[in-house]
């Protein structure tokens, strides 16, 4: 997790895991969008009593406090469900904490059904977290290599950084750093829908511009979830 920026733990989940997350996200993704603002989607965790329960699941938040530390804070439960022919997603990462290292903030993806590479896959770049840009982004690799990546190495080995396109089973759970670029490729026309949800905590400190829980969640006093739902 360290030296790459992330780590993926090719099938972990159980297949009745996988099932009632494969019914939750489709739940999910049936559900209409009444506010804009409150999106099913963004708000995932607020939408289904299934995926509230994950929030402060006492094996993911141990897996959250083992790479960050006792001190957490829930920030995001965002589905990322991609049907056939979903376009690409560009290369990004995430803001938090640029000028404060100490700060971290973790994504942990659940690939319910995995993916091919090339095939609404993720893609990374091992080693481009310890760069800590957020302003890292390009639409294409190729751009992203005649860009970005010109000069930068990972500090650990000095080479220089590499996009991968990752291919993964289903049930696999991929954790990363949230300043570690990263981006999607499509989704094929004749491939089935790609579920997936990502839960994201950090250790608290500054604003968080990913932060989407409701007052009313806040509020919600959600089994295992004690302290994990402030802002600080
Ligand atoms: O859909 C994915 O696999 C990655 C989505 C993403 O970029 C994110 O949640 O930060
Ligand atoms: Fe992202």
């Amino acid at each position: 997790m360290d030296r790459d920026g992330h780590i993926a733990f090719p099938g972990l989940l159980t297949d009745s895991t996988r099932e009632e997350l494969t019914a939750a996200l489709m739940r999910i993704f049936a559900m209409p969008v009444e506010d804009e603002d409150y999106p099913p989607r963004r708000f995932a965790a607020e939408f289904d009593s299934c995926l509230e329960g994950l929030v402060g699941h006492p094996e993911l938040v141990g897996l959250a406090r083992t790479v960050l530390g006792e001190e957490i804070r829930f920030d995001h439960a965002v589905a990322l469900n991609r049907p056939g022919g979903s376009g690409p997603t560009a290369w990004h990462s995430h803001e938090y904490g640029e000028a404060n290292p100490g700060l971290g903030f973790i994504r942990i993806f659940f690939y319910v059904n995995g993916f091919e590479a090339g095939d609404g896959g993720l893609k990374v770049v091992p080693g481009s977290h310890h760069y800590r840009d957020p302003a890292l982004s390009a639409p294409t690799d190729a751009e992203l290599e005649a860009g970005w990546l010109v000069g930068k190495v990972q500090p650990e080995t000095g080479e220089p950084l590499r996009t991968e396109a990752l291919s993964v089973p289903p049930g696999t759970v991929i954790l990363m750093w949230t300043h570690a670029a990263h981006g999607v490729t499509p989704r094929s026309p004749d491939s089935d829908t790609r579920w997936c949800i990502v839960y994201a905590y950090r250790n608290p400190g500054e604003p968080s511009a990913a932060r989407w829980i409701s007052e009313e969640f806040e509020r919600r006093q959600v089994p295992g979830t004690e302290g994990l739902m402030s802002l600080y």
